[in-house]
C-alpha cells in the first residue's frame, strides 16, 4: 500500500491525545461574549495560583503597540465593545488587525490588556459579574485538566479570536522578529530512552537550538507536520513559515521512544516526553508525544505532534 499524507496520519493509533481540550473549547465557544471574556478572567486568575506568565519582550510586541496604545486611550465602554468585538469575531479594522497577528503576538496583546484591566487601565470584568451557569460548568471542567491541557485551551481561545482570517482572501501573518539560532557551543543535546536515530535527535536539537534552516533540511519537500488538534501544515515552505511564526523558545525535552519497520521501507518512530513554552517556561511541562515516519534515505515525511490525554499516556508506545 502507498504511504500518504492520510495514512501516515494512523501511525501509532492507540496514542491518546486529549480530546478533553478540543471538547472544552467547543463548549466555550457556544458562550456569548461578556461570559468569554469573564470565564477568560476568571480562568487566568485561578492559573495564576500556581504560574505566572512571563511577558514577551519589547521587540515581540512592537507590532500590537499602535493598537494597544489606541485602546489604552479609549473611554471604559470602548474598551469593553473592542474586548467584546473581538470575542464576537466582528468586522471591524482592529479585528482585522488582530486576525493576521501570530498567535504569540495575539497572547501578548491579550496579556497586556490583562495587566491594564489589574491596574484599573482597561475596563475591568464588571464587579461581581456571574457566570452563566453554562460558562460555570465550562470553568469547573477547565479545572479538572491537567495545566497543559488548560494552557491550550486558553491559547487556543485567544487564538480563535478577531475577524474570521477565512474571510480576508490573501493576508500575510505578522509575527515576533526570528531569533538567531543559539550557538553551536551553547546547545545541549537531547538523549531518548531507546532512540538512536539520527533524525529524530537532529530535530529534536535543531528545534530547541531555533535553528529552522537546519531543521527543516531533515523533511521531503512534500513532507508534513501536523500540530496539536490541527490538519497537517503541507510542504517544506509552509512548514518553514509556521516553524519562524510559532515555534520559537520552546523547550523539547523528550524522554522515551520506539522504532518500528514500516512499508516500503520507511521507518516509523513514537517519542515520548514534555514540551515547554517561552509563556510558562519550566513552570508547565506538557505530556507530548512525536509520531514520526521517516523515509528509506532517513528524511522526515510526516510528524504528528500530540498533546496527551495523561502522564500515563508518557508510558504508552504500544505499536
Ligand atoms: C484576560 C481576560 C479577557 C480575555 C482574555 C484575557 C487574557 C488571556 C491571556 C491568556 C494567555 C495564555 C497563554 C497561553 C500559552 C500557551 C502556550 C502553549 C504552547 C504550546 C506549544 C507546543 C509546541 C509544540 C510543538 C512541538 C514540535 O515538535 C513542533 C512544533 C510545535 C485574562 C485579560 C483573552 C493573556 C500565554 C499551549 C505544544 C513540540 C507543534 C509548535
Ligand atoms: N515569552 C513569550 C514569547 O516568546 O514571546
Ligand atoms: N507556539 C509556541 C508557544 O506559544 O510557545
Amino acid at each position: 500500500m502507498a504511504i500518504t499524507i492520510d495514512s501516515a496520519r494512523g501511525i501509532f493509533p492507540s496514542t491518546l491525545s486529549a480530546d478533553a481540550v478540543p471538547a472544552l473549547t467547543a463548549r466555550f465557544n457556544q458562550l456569548n461574549a461578556e461570559d468569554q471574556l469573564a470565564w477568560t478572567w476568571f480562568a487566568f486568575l485561578e492559573m495564576g495560583k500556581t504560574i505566572t506568565v512571563a511577558a514577551p519582550g519589547a521587540a515581540n510586541m512592537q507590532f500590537a503597540e499602535e493598537t494597544l496604545s489606541q485602546v489604552k486611550k479609549m473611554s471604559f465602554e470602548e474598551q469593553t465593545q473592542v474586548m467584546c468585538d473581538l470575542a464576537n469575531h466582528a468586522d471591524t479594522p482592529l479585528c482585522r488587525t488582530y486576525a493576521i497577528w501570530s498567535p504569540n503576538i495575539k497572547l501578548g496583546f491579550w496579556n497586556q490588556l490583562g495587566e491594564w484591566m489589574e491596574q484599573g487601565i482597561v475596563a475591568p470584568i464588571p464587579k461581581g459579574y456571574k457566570l452563566s451557569a453554562n460558562a460555570n460548568a465550562v470553568l469547573e471542567t477547565l479545572k479538572t485538566l491537567d495545566q497543559g491541557q488548560q494552557i491550550t485551551v486558553l491559547r487556543n481561545s485567544v487564538v480563535d479570536m478577531g475577524f474570521d482570517t477565512a474571510k480576508l482572501g490573501g493576508y500575510t501573518t505578522i509575527s515576533e522578529p526570528v531569533v538567531v539560532p543559539q550557538e553551536m557551543s551553547q546547545r545541549t543535546q537531547v538523549t531518548i530512552e531507546g532512540i538512536d536515530n539520527p533524525t529524530v535527535l537532529s530535530y529534536m536539537n535543531n528545534l530547541n537550538a531555533n535553528d529552522f534552516d537546519e531543521l527543516i533540511k531533515l523533511f521531503v519537500e512534500d513532507g508534513a507536520l501536523q500540530p496539536p488538534f490541527k490538519r497537517p501544515i503541507v510542504g517544506k515552505e509552509a512548514i518553514m513559515r509556521f516553524f519562524r511564526e510559532e515555534c520559537q523558545n520552546l523547550n523539547l525535552i523528550p524522554e522515551r521512544g520506539v522504532v518500528e519497520p514500516a512499508d516500503d521501507g520507511y521507518t516509523q518512530i513514537k517519542v515520548t516526553g514534555k514540551v515547554q513554552t517561552p509563556w510558562f517556561g519550566a513552570a508547565v511541562g506538557m505530556n507530548m508525544a512525536w509520531r514520526f515516519l521517516i523515509n528509506p534515505e532517513g528524511k522526515i515525511f510526516f510528524v504528528a505532534i500530540d498533546l496527551l490525554a495523561s502522564p500515563k499516556e508518557l508510558l504508552n508506545l504500544v505499536r
